[in-house]
């Protein structure tokens, strides 16, 4: 049953929530009749609002063409417009230039491009990397894949129990000179929100590089790479109302420049002989190959979405159900939520249901339209540091509401109620 007990939350957001949902279809499909989905797994990917939709349809009904090649009316829009998301997204994250913007596939291949770049060319045998156990394999396997290339050694923030970053271990590390220092700006199972800013100056003072993976900040927290002094920041569209298939990698453009190609092929290039070639300028250097064109339109499109809104409201709206569902969540006997508390993290709420795997947690809530995913969410070493296996996870965005807690409470009640 439904937990009676009132609470104390005020419930109030910055954001006109009904409204939101009006842009996102999918937000009005029944997962079976008379069951509306309650979809609390933006962590893993967005929902795309009509704005960006339309943004894409219209690219490929009105203007579709290869970029940065013809010079006919449809191939000049097209790279106008691939170029004005670039210039969109730059301006989001605060860069001084969109030079500093790569358009890669997503967080992942980001990370990979400074991994196998500006990692082959700078690391070498007994090199250190400082990473943190908090981190999505993305941000560990291309280390331990360039650590295996190059000999390096690769050592590791710990977490503390409640889910923060060990930050005295973090200064001690640094004294064994990393050169290199990526760190997770939040956790996609915890939530934590780490203190970038004071991270990357550390790191500086050591004089190490740093990668950001920002796959779940730049969606849910107002950014600005010049203000955190990141060298490199990766992040995914489709995690923030774009569509799938396009990332970045932001790179301060001295790095970048001193950087060689990672991928090779047209594009990228300025001039090619049988045996040999000169690498194009920046940003077309690393963007072999023909882009996902309408899919960084729809990129753009979703920046603008989200800018409309104030990524500042979209925060505070997300904190304020934050608060609420750890609340509800921490009043269900069994239940145990994973990471620090609401003022330390993002909109995520990892949880485990005592005598319950995760999976049939998950399973169940889907009879009741609650989606929600169970595993170790690409994050197996935290999991172990945790000792369990997987955890349930809901995650919440800016057209999540209050009311879809509660739904996700019921359910949980429910899953209680058929393994008692
Ligand atoms: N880094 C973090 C912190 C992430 O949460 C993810 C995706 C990635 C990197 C990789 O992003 P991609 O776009 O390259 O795949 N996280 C999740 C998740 O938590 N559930 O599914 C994907």
């Amino acid at each position: 049953m439904l937990s009676q007990s009132p609470s104390t939350h005020s419930l109030v957001s910055p954001l006109d929530v009904e409204k939101i949902r009006e842009d996102f279809p999918v937000l009005n499909r029944e997962v079976r009749p008379g069951v509306k989905v309650v979809y609390l797994d933006s962590t893993a990917t967005s929902q795309k609002p009509r704005q960006v939709l339309e943004a894409m349809e219209a690219h490929y009904r009105l203007h579709n063409a290869n970029i940065h090649r013809g010079i006919h009316t449809l191939a000049e829009e097209s790279t106008a417009a691939y170029e004005a998301a670039r210039q969109r997204i730059a301006d989001f994250i605060g860069a001084r230039s969109p030079r500093e913007v790569i358009f890669t596939r997503n967080t992942t291949e980001s990370i990979n491009l400074v991994a196998q770049s500006w990692g082959r060319a700078h690391l070498q045998a007994g090199d250190m990397v400082l990473l943190t156990e908090m981190e999505h394999h993305s941000n560990l396997v291309p280390w331990q894949m360039l650590a295996e290339q190059r000999s390096l050694r690769l050592e590791f923030v710990p977490v503390t129990p409640d889910g923060l970053l060990d930050m005295d271990a973090y200064r001690r590390l640094l004294e064994q000179g990393p050169k290199l220092v990526a760190f997770v700006h939040m956790s996609n199972v915890l939530g934590t929100v780490n203190p970038a800013r004071e991270m990357i100056a550390l790191a500086h003072q050591a004089g190490a590089v740093t990668v950001v993976d920002a796959a779940q900040s730049a969606p849910h927290l107002p950014v600005d790479v010049c203000r955190l002094d990141a060298d490199f920041f990766a992040f995914s569209a489709h995690k923030m109302c774009g569509p799938t298939g396009v990332g970045v990698l932001y790179g301060k453009e001295a790095l970048l420049e001193a950087m060689p190609p990672f991928l090779g092929g047209g594009d990228m290039i300025k001039r090619v002989q049988l045996r040999s070639f000169t690498a194009n300028e920046l940003p077309h250097k690393f963007e072999a190959g023909t882009p996902a064109i309408a899919e960084a339109i729809g990129f753009g499109a979703a920046i603008d979405y989200l800018t409309g809104i104030g990524m500042d409201k979209i925060a505070a709206h997300e904190h304020a159900i934050t608060e609420y569902a750890l609340e509800r969540l921490e009043e269900i006997p069994g239940v145990w939520v994973f990471g620090p508390p609401a003022d330390k993290k993002g909109g995520v709420a990892s949880f485990t249901l005592e005598g319950v795997h995760p999976h049939d947690v998950s399973q169940i809530l889907d009879r009741y339209g609650v989606a929600v995913r169970a595993g170790h969410h690409c994050a197996m070493p935290l999991h172990e540091q945790f000792n369990i296996p997987a955890t349930a996870r809901a995650s919440f965005y800016l057209y999540n509401t209050f009311d879809e807690v509660d739904r996700l409470v019921e359910g949980i009640y429910k899953v209680k109620e058929i393994f008692s």
